[in-house]
């Protein structure tokens, strides 16, 4: 599956996000949602998605269809930092479909994967539970803001199983071929790594080592953002912590199905020029790191090393640069454990 990254000015884009930050009329039902707790709207969305959280491999896209999942697959979770438009628009995203009409917050609770509007619901519900993931490590807070602004979605009707971030519009597109992308927030929060990516280094992955390094990144903030999820709410895993789109990846994929895993074995040596390939190799030692550190810690040093990546940066820079990272936070041992991580890859001068 291609998950490929457009690249343009970004200057472009903030016209578009301004746009997207005009709050519309203030209806008193949107309203009370935004700031009561009790009133927030109660959406039924995945648990990550129904392989991982059912263990169940044999399930199949079925068409679409709602019998194809069970539904206890499904579980309600609040709508959290809606603005005052009614729409699923808020602050840390905004959810544009050009496939059915757009959902009603008075009806989230009752939305199925055959309907348009459950895609619209994954894609705001987890994209914020995603900023809210790095807002717990500190990011817009302690530490600098990674893309802790408002992110448009689109959802488009394609047949092609393909779903990107274009930062000509730093806007997340997502496909509905196969199993619809939008049905794994495996996939949802993997685009919008690149999303934050981007914005903490405009134009970032313009080399095969960078764009290698890009959706390695997404993978590891996918099974990282399922992962506190999953601790949040309670939601059962059944499926091994690195595989990622275990829902999405069951039309293309022999069972246990993964899209990727973030535990292989390739080293610097097997690179084969294609980013997703040799994302692999990356993925690995950031998932080394958080073996060795915890998740949180290596979650802090992750993220905040990228805001000294250059748009084009190595393996051996970024490399680098994360050992440094992680020497400045926490101190030696981390440092030696981040180091190893790579080394482990065989990354050459680290
Ligand atoms: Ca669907
Ligand atoms: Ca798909
Ligand atoms: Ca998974
Ligand atoms: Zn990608």
């Amino acid at each position: 599956m291609a998950r490929r990254i457009s690249r343009g000015l970004v200057a472009a884009a903030t016209a578009t996000v301004a746009t997207l930050t005009l709050a519309g009329p203030v209806s008193a039902q949107a309203a009370g949602a935004g700031t009561a707790g009790s009133a927030l709207p109660q959406a039924r969305v995945f648990m990550v998605n129904p392989v991982q959280s059912s263990g169940d491999q044999s399930l199949t896209d079925g068409k679409d269809g709602n019998a194809a999942v069970p539904a206890s697959a499904y579980a309600v979770a609040a709508l959290r930092n809606l603005d005052a438009s009614g729409a699923l628009s808020g602050k840390w995203a905004a959810v544009r479909s050009e496939t059915g009409a757009p959902a009603r917050l008075a009806d989230v609770g009752s939305y199925s994967r055959k309907d348009d509007q459950f895609e619209q619901v994954m894609a705001y519900f987890w994209v914020n539970e995603a900023q809210e993931y790095l807002q717990s490590l500190g990011f817009g807070s302690e530490l600098p803001g990674a893309n802790d602004r408002v992110q448009p979605v689109r959802i488009n009707q394609w047949g092609a199983d393909n779903s990107f971030f274009s930062d000509t519009k730093t806007e997340i597109r997502f496909g509905k071929g196969g199993v619809d992308d939008a049905e794994d927030a495996e996939v949802i929060v993997h685009e919008y790594g690149h999303a934050v990516h981007n914005a903490q280094v405009p134009g970032f992955g313009t080399s095969p080592e960078s764009g290698a390094i890009g959706e390695a990144f997404g993978d590891f903030l996918a099974v990282s953002v399922g992962a506190y999820a999953d601790d949040k709410y309670g939601w059962p895993r059944k499926t091994d912590l690195a595989c990622v789109g275990d829902w999405d990846s069951v039309e293309y994929s022999a069972a246990p199905h993964c899209l990727r895993r973030v535990d292989g074995n390739k080293v610097y040596a097997d690179r084969v020029g294609e980013v997703h390939a040799d994302g692999e190799i990356w993925s690995r030692a950031l998932f080394d790191i958080r073996q060795a550190l915890g998740a949180r810690t290596a979650g802090r040093i992750i993220v905040n090393a990228q805001f000294g990546f250059r748009p084009d940066t190595s393996f051996q820079d970024a490399a680098l640069a994360t050992v440094a990272t992680a020497q400045r936070m926490y101190g030696a041992d981390a440092a030696a454990a981040v180091r190893a991580a790579f080394r482990a890859r065989q990354i050459p001068g680290v």
